[in-house]
């Protein structure tokens, strides 16, 4: 009896929970596509915001026949199981770095290459023309859709709870957080450092718990995930450049209507588009900000890291792996690699 009491109340409360939710929906004009985008970013972090912006303008311009439900900040589980429920449909859309991706899509990593990109006004250029289209080629066979404009994460710095990272001795045995993708793996192995893979999800509890000393991010990242809280050291590696695909499931993106797909592409692209620009403006802000959060920040000579990587191998290694091909289009953009 009391088991079925407690059950009863559990299933009205969720019930009163989820009434406004239900009136709104049936007020407006019954959606013809109701669907799903998860992601892995805190809600503060401009891809959420604009994303919420271009999820609003899909919504008006469709006269409500697409609706999308945004479910931020890993709420759907991690980055691994988000990319499991995007394959099987559970979810429609789902925004992923391309290194992550390379676990599935294994050209996708190629832009994430250690030291390759010295600005924007190079990395833009090579993922809005034929890198990207490569890539996105790629990303097509494994039956997922990718928009055609990328979205930033940003140029990657290094954390640490124990030690600045001055130069690549340093990171020798560091124990480092990276994200579940070989291609992070293998360099922090050239680096001699003692890499984990974690999803982003269990990132903070794995600094706060000391399972890891020092993770990598940029810095709109870690001052969105309050990684500042559990980190001293921030050193300005600049080490690799990483964006977000905006994915959809192959299956429900050819089921939209072409009319409605069009709206949804314009919109995202739109979005992404100032969310570069949000990122771009924020990291001339955030080394301050952050400073002042406690974080002491120190510059390094690229040039050290570089040079571990070449004699380590990476490099040579890693242009095997994407083919002559796609390693002349990173060049043709990021100049020469090695
Ligand atoms: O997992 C990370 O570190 C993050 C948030 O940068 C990515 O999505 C790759």
């Amino acid at each position: 009896m009391t088991i079925n009491r407690r059950k009863l109340m559990t299933t009205t409360a969720a019930v009163a929970v989820a009434a406004p939710f239900v009136l709104r929906v049936t007020r407006a004009n019954a959606a013809e596509f109701t669907m799903k985008f998860a992601n892995n970013s805190p809600v503060t972090h401009p891809l959420v915001i604009r994303a919420g912006e271009a999820i609003e303008k899909i919504k008006k311009e469709t006269d409500g026949k697409v609706e999308i439900q945004m479910f931020p900040n890993n709420q759907l589980g991690s980055d691994t199981d988000m990319l499991s429920q995007l394959r099987s449909g559970a979810i429609e859309f789902f925004t992923l770095s391309g290194l992550i991706l390379s676990t599935l899509v294994p050209a996708a990593s190629i832009n994430g290459v250690g030291f390759a990109w010295s600005g924007y006004d190079k990395v833009w250029p090579a993922m809005d023309g034929e890198l990207g289209t490569h890539v996105r080629a790629q990303i097509a066979k494994a039956g997922l859709v990718a928009q055609e404009q990328m979205w930033d994460n940003g140029y990657r710095q290094m954390t640490s709870s124990t030690k600045p990272i001055t130069g690549p001795d340093d990171l020798k045995g560091f124990k480092i957080r990276v994200p579940p993708s070989p291609l992070w793996t293998s360099m922090f192995k050239a680096f001699d450092a003692s890499p984990a893979s974690i999803n982003f999800s269990e990132v903070y509890s794995a600094l706060q718990t000391k399972v890891v000393e020092g993770q990598e991010n940029p810095l709109a990242i870690i001052n969105t995930a309050k990684l500042y809280e559990v980190q001293k050291f921030l050193s300005k590696t600049n080490h690799m450049w990483d964006g977000f695909w905006f994915l959809a499931n192959g299956k429900a993106w050819n089921g939209i209507p072409e009319n409605l797909r069009t709206i949804i592409s314009k919109n995202l692209n739109e979005a992404g588009r100032k969310q570069r620009e949000d990122i771009f403006a924020l990291n001339a802000t955030l080394e301050k900000e952050l400073a002042g959060k406690g974080l002491a920040f120190n510059d390094v000579n690229q040039t050290a890291f570089r040079d571990k990587l070449s004699a380590a191998g990476f490099y040579k290694e890693w242009k095997g792996k994407y083919g002559d091909e796609a390693w002349a289009l990173l060049e043709k953009y990021a100049g020469k690699i090695s």
